[in-house]
């Protein structure tokens, strides 16, 4: 197997029991090692240096990330941490080049495609939130840009310009609905972007990918913490929290075949809100909880738009599992975005509602 070898760099080979499979990623393999002794268990995983090119440098601020909640969380030694290999590197190259890490598996947790329960949205509100508040003292000057400009607009929409100008697939043709209908909405989210900027967002640290699925759950269903820390960067608020909601708040999964069936569930929103903001009390900016109910709008676009470019591209960039299914995902993600513009003002009341019966206050 192609992983022999990376095991034999992190372990010692007769601990081991099992290795499968795992997750549900759309960039990196991953694989579950489990060891015969304790019930040990192990995240490995082969990197997509396609994609992350400076894997010393994103190693880097995931331990400078790890090491700082572990110093400042409540919940000491349940969250995950980077496992050195014998040689004690954060990573280990092998004969043919590819790049492999290990993380420690929290025991017993397990994750989330999809929101069965209010109860499971405000659990990934509090997770985020938790995140977010642990690493407001954190020097955000210190991390490696990893991925430059990941949630700019501009950058990602003339990267489907480029794609459709190119049309490299000949898939162009039967999609100028699609992309007539992203140029619209790009107009209106750089008009979003233009108002919200006219006051002072403040960079903090921020996940970058805290889509549903990237929040551990334990077995009583309680949220323990953020995972794939891979594009933790400077960013804004709106990203997490809007991206957090393309997830959090949908009725499907995010490549659901039947859009009839995606739309934002309110009570998700609102309960994922109320775990949000409850744990980022007193953090926030005023400018931060004004951008709260357009974000989740924002973000779906964004992250749909580059479905769409990767589906022009010929299916690059995330990994698919059947014909389209790029073209699909956006079709979701643009189901889901236009229902929550057709609930703008009730989202809008919703965030207002939970500031005023919670006094949540914005930082001074
Ligand atoms: C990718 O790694 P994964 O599958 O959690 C992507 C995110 C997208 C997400 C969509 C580095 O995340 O930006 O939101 O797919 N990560 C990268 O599901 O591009
Ligand atoms: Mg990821």
């Amino acid at each position: 197997m192609e992983y022999e070898s990376a095991l034999t760099a992190f372990f010692n080979l007769d601990t081991i029991a099992d290795v499968e499979e795992y997750g549900s990623g759309h960039i990196h393999q991953t694989f579950l090692v489990s060891l015969k002794d304790n019930h040990l268990k192990y995240i490995l995983q082969k990197l997509n240096t396609f994609i992350f090119t400076d894997v010393a440098a994103l190693q880097t601020n995931i331990e400078k990330v790890t090491d700082h909640i572990e110093k400042n969380t409540n919940d000491k030694g349940r969250g995950i941490r980077v496992v050195k290999s014998l040689k004690s590197s954060s990573f280990h190259v092998d004969e043919l080049g590819n790049y492999w890490r290990v993380f420690n598996f929290v025991a017993g947790s397990r994750t989330f495609d999809t929101i069965e329960s209010t109860d499971l949205a405000r659990q990934g509100g509090h997770a985020l939130g938790k995140f977010l508040s642990e690493l407001q003292g954190f020097p955000v000057e210190e991390l490696h840009v990893v991925l430059p400009d990941f949630h700019n607009l501009d950058k990602r929409f003339r990267q489907f310009n480029d794609a459709v100008e190119a049309d490299l697939f000949y898939r162009r043709k039967d999609i100028e609905e699609e992309i007539a209908c992203a140029q619209r909405y790009y107009q209106k989210f750089k008009r979003f972007l233009a108002s919200a900027h006219t006051e002072t967002i403040p960079v903090r640290v921020t996940h970058n990918d805290p889509k549903f699925n990237n929040i551990l759950f334990d077995d009583q269903h309680k949220s323990i913490c953020l995972i794939d820390l891979d594009t933790v960067m400077p960013g804004y608020l709106y990203y997490d929290f809007g991206d957090a909601i393309r997830t959090g708040g949908a009725s499907a999964a995010e490549d659901e075949e039947d859009v009839s069936r995606m739309f934002i569930k309110l009570e998700l929103f609102k309960a994922y809100a109320e775990g949000f903001l409850s744990e980022t009390q007193g953090i926030l900016t005023k400018a931060e909880l004004s951008t709260l109910a357009l974000a989740p709008q924002l973000m779906t676009f964004i992250i749909g738009l580059r479905f769409l470019t990767d589906y022009l591209n010929g299916d690059i960039y995330y990994k698919t599992h059947m014909t389209k299914h790029n073209l699909q995902r956006w079709l979701a993600q643009k189901a889901l975005m236009m229902d929550m513009e057709a609930k703008e003002q009730t989202m809008r009341e919703i965030i207002n509602e939970i500031i005023t019966t919670n006094h949540i206050k914005n930082e001074e």
